[in-house]
């Protein structure tokens, strides 16, 4: 069945694709297998991370003008973790980006994670690789970093973009260690707010600190509202694609990718039913032990 899917949405069938990454949300019996035999296309995902309300979406609108205006299509994945309400999620992004949800050139679908603990949504890598078929020249993924799923959201794209806003002086001490670190370019957005430069300097002060391995990440300031500095980030995420990543960071990223796979393919391997009655069965006995239990699975 998948495979009917995917080569429908080979040839550029937006309802396959909507009805697929639908399935593959709910119920994705059969998906990783027929995956697995499937050549996908190589082609950029650019993930776009930051705190809540930094912008990500209005940005995203508007790189996906200034690459429609380039004569190419593009693909967008907004997830949102923070959001229990997946219609909510969708108008906002809706009104957002209203002016290419019916674009021929662009595809925009929203996830919602549905309560995954600060996550991404648990079936991201498997949706990217059915957006990655479907013939658009490249894939933006939009994704709100709150702290848990930062090398989760890298793993998942080429390059990451994290979006900071000026106000988020106090707030960059505390997420140093993730979204710093997973940074291949930095846009401070609202960047006609006060304080802009003073932040842009801080901003450029720490990176240089805290990365010891000599690479200097591109800061980028932008007003998304008015697109300034836009052209900037396409061309330097061009120059970015372009140039060879590092090694290390890819078999981490790649690792990233792996184990979650693996994860899942193991929690599926596992019969729910049968594990239930176990479950309860072994917390029948005086000394039951879940570490125990556990282990019995491990192998
Ligand atoms: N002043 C100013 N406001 C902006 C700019 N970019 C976005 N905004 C506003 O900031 C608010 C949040 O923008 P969004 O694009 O929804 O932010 P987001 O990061 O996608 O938000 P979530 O997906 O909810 O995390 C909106 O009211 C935007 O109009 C900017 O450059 N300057
Ligand atoms: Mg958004």
């Amino acid at each position: 069945m998948w495979d009917k899917w995917i080569s429908q949405i080979q040839q550029g069938d937006v309802r396959a694709l909507a009805r697929a990454i639908s399935l593959a949300e709910n119920d994705s019996t059969g998906l990783l297998e027929t995956l697995a035999q499937v050549a996908i296309p190589a082609k950029p995902v650019i993930g776009i991370t930051g705190p809540p309300g930094a912008g990500k979406s209005t940005l995203t609108d508007a790189l996906i003008g200034a690459l429609i205006a380039e004569g190419k299509s593009v693909a967008v994945l907004c997830v949102d973790p923070s959001s229990p309400f997946h219609q909510g999620a969708v108008l906002g992004d809706r009104i957002r980006m209203s002016e290419w949800y019916t674009h021929p050139n662009v595809y925009i679908r929203s996830l919602a994670t549905r309560g995954a603990l600060g996550g991404l949504h648990p079936r991201i890598l498997e949706i990217t690789d059915l957006v990655k078929c479907f013939p658009a020249d490249c894939i933006l993924v939009e994704t709100v970093g709150v702290g848990q799923s930062e090398v989760e959201v890298a793993g998942l794209a080429d390059r990451t973009v994290v979006v900071l806003v000026p106000e988020a002086g106090d707030e960059i001490q505390t997420m140093k260690a993730g979204l710093l670190e997973i940074a291949d370019l930095f846009v401070v957005n609202k960047s006609d707010r006060p304080d802009a430069a003073r932040f842009q300097s801080h901003l450029e002060r720490m990176v240089r600190e805290d990365r010891t391995d000599g690479i200097t990440i591109p800061i980028i300031s932008t007003v998304a509202t008015e697109k300034k500095g836009i052209e900037e980030v396409v061309t330097t995420l061009k120059e970015l694609l372009r140039s060879p990543g590092q090694q290390e960071r890819e078999d981490l990223l790649m690792m990233e990718k792996a184990k979650h796979l693996l994860r899942e393919h193991w929690l599926r391997k596992l019969d729910a039913g049968k594990m239930k009655a176990s479950l309860r069965e072994a917390m029948q006995s005086e000394n039951f032990n879940l570490y125990a239990w556990v282990s019995r699975y491990a192998d």
